[in-house]
């Protein structure tokens, strides 16, 4: 994808910014002036405290010029931001490396599992899926029409099976094919009475009794979109089961994208990649200079 298309799909959130901007230097009394900027951050889900630090950090030395307060600003993202540029590497040797993705419903787990699963075949490496989302029919559907498309097998159970027996299965089986990589879809959501929380731990107990240090990488995959409840969910996974990785998707056809600032600040969780639409080829890996200068 080039940088030009990573641009166009931030334009909502990057217009909201300097939306706020532009009304600063408009403003002809000046007095307070620097208030559209921060409301513009707080409406861009940049989060309250957030918005509030970088506009006190922008007025001190503050020139009444556009060009240089938005590259002012860009710098500050960029420094929030490169702490938690990490891309996901694959160590040589580590065989299967067990990928295991959570989030609550709809944020995007299934299409991101099909997005890397594309992104490694490519790559050269051997794929295995596991349809750990036994909740609903749809779902296996779902990662089984993923694995055609991409060429790659899946191990699933029927709907309402244990997801823990899906995950075991999924794992031994790319033992005996020696595949390289699994990627373990979960519910987002279970039947009343079973905890969500409780059943990702029973799958990691699983899959690290079969390969030692496994699941390599939880992945946590929320929606920018939904701004400051992705925030949320953030913390209450990471002190649930523990985050070693983190996907944005939906930041295209969202105003709120300012959200990946505090997730940054306050998780100090890698950032992985950013989903920037639908199609197979929607998720980028996460650099924080390009998608700062994408953003401001
Ligand atoms: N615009 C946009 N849509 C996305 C992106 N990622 C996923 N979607 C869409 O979001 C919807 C939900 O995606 P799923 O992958 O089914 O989400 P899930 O987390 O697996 O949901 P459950 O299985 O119900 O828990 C689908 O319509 C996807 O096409 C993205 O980066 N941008
Ligand atoms: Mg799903």
């Amino acid at each position: 994808m080039p940088f030009s298309r990573l641009k166009s799909r931030l334009a909502r959130t990057h217009n909201a910014i300097m939306g706020g901007i532009q009304a600063v230097i408009g403003n002809n009394t000046r007095k307070d002036s620097m208030e559209s900027l921060e409301e513009a951050l707080i409406r861009a889900d940049v989060g309250v405290t957030t918005a509030m630090e970088i506009v006190d950090r922008l007025k001190e030395g503050f020139r009444w010029d556009e060009e240089s307060l938005r590259q002012r600003l860009s710098d500050y993202v960029y420094d929030i931001l490169k702490d938690v540029e990490a891309p996901l590497e694959i160590p040589y040797g580590t065989r299967p490396f067990v990928i295991m993705v959570l989030g609550v419903n709809g944020v995007g787990k299934t299409t991101t599992i099909g997005k890397l699963a594309s992104r490694f075949v490519t790559r050269g490496k051997s794929v295995l899926l596991g349809a750990g989302d036994t909740f609903r029919s749809a779902a296996i559907e779902q990662l089984e029409i993923w694995g055609q498309r991409v060429g790659c097998p899946v191990v699933k159970h029927s709907q309402g099976g244990d997801p823990g027996a899906v995950a075991f299965d999924a794992v031994r089986s790319a033992i005996s094919r020696n595949t390289d990589i699994v990627l373990l879809d979960t519910a987002g959501r279970l039947h009343t009475k079973v905890n969500l929380m409780e059943e990702l731990k029973k799958i990691k107990r699983v899959v690290s009794r079969e390969v030692p240090d496994a699941p390599h990488e939880n992945l946590l995959v929320v929606d920018g979109s939904t701004g400051q409840n992705a925030l949320n969910q953030a913390k209450l996974f990471n002190e649930a089961v523990g985050v070693t990785g983190i996907v944005i998707t939906k930041l295209d056809g969202t105003a709120k994208g300012g959200i990946i600032i505090p997730i940054a600040r306050e998780l100090k969780i890698p950032i992985r990649f950013i989903g920037v639409g639908e199609g197979v080829d929607d998720l980028r890996e996460f650099h924080a200079r390009e998608f700062t200068e994408a953003l401001i």
